[in-house]
């Protein structure tokens, strides 16, 4: 006489499996990622002028300490930056310029006008203390 049990042998291979599932459902989830930060950071010690898709500068007008810089933050329509001329004025930013920026320094202590050639209705001032 056999007395195989098929099913004797079986049983402890399935405990064995069903552990296993158990074991795999319990995967974590990450929560941390990139923290997108809701507040542009200046750059250095300087302030940010962005020359929009929307034909200004903004902020059209600002303040800053002499030695400061400026960067004039280029979108995706192409401007550029000419200072009226006077002593003190940084470098103008010729050309198309789009999706780049480009700083200047302030050295001198006035108050700097300043057009965007492509766009002559597009005025900014940068005063200088
Ligand atoms: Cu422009």
């Amino acid at each position: 006489m056999r007395r195989l049990s098929l099913s004797a042998l079986l049983a402890p291979l399935s405990t064995i499996a069903l552990a296993g599932a158990i074991a795999c459902g319990g995967s974590s989830y990450n929560a941390t990622g990139p923290n997108p930060s809701p507040t542009p950071t200046p750059s250095g010690n300087g302030m940010t002028v962005q020359a929009t898709p929307s034909l200004a500068f903004s902020p059209d007008s600002l303040t800053i300490q002499s030695g400061a810089t400026v960067t004039f933050a280029f979108g995706s329509v192409a401007h550029n930056v000419y200072f009226d001329p006077q002593s003190g004025t940084p470098a103008d930013i010729t050309g198309d310029n789009a999706n780049v920026n480009v700083t200047r320094t302030f050295s001198t202590a006035g108050t700097y006008h300043y057009t965007c050639h492509i766009h002559p209705f597009m005025h900014g001032t940068v005063v200088v203390k």
